[in-house]
């Protein structure tokens, strides 16, 4: 296992998170965007130029890779290439309604070609995610206490920080968020129903006293970018870019707000995995599911994937910037070279993609087709996954 490097630079925000609610308490600190139930809806604003993350490159603009090369994978399924339109135009003007909670980072819609590739029909589950560390004895991120000396430079006397808050752990839903001082009234609100919880990792999703026992095919969560790196290479497999992940989530239907369609319920019914009732005061358990559920639980989308939609946010290999898509290029775009994210502009972050079993309106609405999300690389949370893909250059022919 080699990721003890990284947590030099990149855990940091997770942990300050931890201590933060522990000493100084959330508000006080005010982080923006150190988890995906947070919301920036004007991450856009300030980013430096937009050419900074531009990739250039000549762009390819032979017809895309349809036909399947190979035999299917198991577990997985041929998405065809092909052109879509990826993103929105749709951003409401200031004051007007925006109950879907369109962001500025969705804009502009824009013509994309993706080069047919295999995905993950599932979310990886644990069971799946069990077989890798059985074979390789991987240890999660999670799963390594932080060291005094990855906060050098972050506070300013490093002795002060209590040695029972450098310990491993994840970002969770706090069932015991304060509610007589719950406060819905400004950006990134959804921070006063977290806390940073101390031996949470993939084998305790909400804890030291929790298993995923009678949960292996529940999709992993509690990983952070780099573990998913770590299974798709073990796998023989990669994350997908977002312009695939959002391609394969529309599953072949043009311009559709969810991946079934324009409504939400068609015929009452519930196709993903979210929140019903406010949240976070009111959690309802109208769909089947208050946390994760199984996957295939919910019907697949039009490629035959299942959960793209809620269940768990999916990491992809994408940089996180806002204003990437006014310069991506058409084919098979790769993500910005660098992160920006104006409300952290120091922390890396990657994109995550299709909401969680904790999104709604009144907190967020990834369970979208466009809906883009960023996570710091080192937040490990317990409502985020992953699945892989293959491509047909990593088949052989
Ligand atoms: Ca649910
Ligand atoms: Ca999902």
């Amino acid at each position: 296992m080699n990721n003890s490097s990284a947590k030099n630079s990149s855990l940091l925000p997770v942990i300050i998170f931890g201590i933060c609610l522990i000493a100084v308490g959330l508000a006080a600190f005010g982080p923006s965007n150190l988890f995906q139930g947070a919301d920036n809806p004007s991450a856009s604003s300030d980013a430096p130029a937009k050419t900074a993350g531009k990739t250039d490159s000549v762009e390819d603009t032979s017809p895309p890779i349809t036909e399947e090369p190979a035999e299917t994978p198991p577990g997985m399924v041929w998405i065809p290439g092909g052109t879509f339109t990826m993103g929105t135009d749709f951003f409401p003007e200031e004051g007007k309604p925006n109950p879907d909670r369109i962001k500025p980072d969705e804009f502009p819609a824009h013509e994309v070609t993706i080069d047919g590739f295999w995905m993950d029909i599932t979310e990886v589950t644990n069971a799946e995610f069990d077989k890798f560390v059985e074979e390789t004895n991987y240890v999660t991120f999670a799963e390594i206490p932080p060291k005094r000396e990855d906060f050098i430079g972050v506070v300013p006397d490093i002795s002060i920080i209590p040695e029972e808050n450098l310990v491993a752990g994840s970002l969770i839903f706090n069932k015991d968020f304060d509610r007589e001082n719950l406060r819905m009234d400004y950006p990134s609100w959804e921070y006063q129903a977290w806390k940073y919880q101390k031996g949470a990792d993939w084998r305790h999703p909400t804890g030291p006293d929790s298993s995923i026992e009678g949960k292996m095919d529940h999709p992993v969560v509690n990983v952070v970018y780099k573990d998913c790196l770590e299974y798709c290479k073990w796998a023989g497999k990669r994350l997908p870019t977002e312009a695939e992940w959002e391609y394969a989530s529309r599953g072949g239907k043009e311009d559709q707000k969810y991946n079934w369609g324009n409504e939400f319920q068609p015929d009452g019914k519930y196709m993903t995995n979210s929140w019903q009732g406010t949240f976070p005061m009111d959690r309802q358990n109208r769909d089947g599911f208050l946390d994760t559920s199984p996957v295939k639980s919910f019907p697949p989308n039009g490629y035959g994937l299942y959960d793209m939609s809620g269940n768990v946010w999916e990491w992809v290999n994408d940089y996180y910037r806002p204003d990437y898509y006014n310069f991506s290029p058409k084919r098979n775009p790769q993500g910005p070279t660098a992160s920006f994210d104006p409300g952290e502009p120091t922390i890396e972050k990657r994109v995550t993609r299709g909401g969680s079993f904790l999104c709604n309106s009144n907190n967020c609405t990834g369970y979208r087709n466009a809906a883009r999300m960023r996570s710091d690389v080192s937040s490990a949370a317990y409502h985020t996954g992953f699945r892989c893909v293959i491509d047909t250059k990593m088949v052989k022919k």
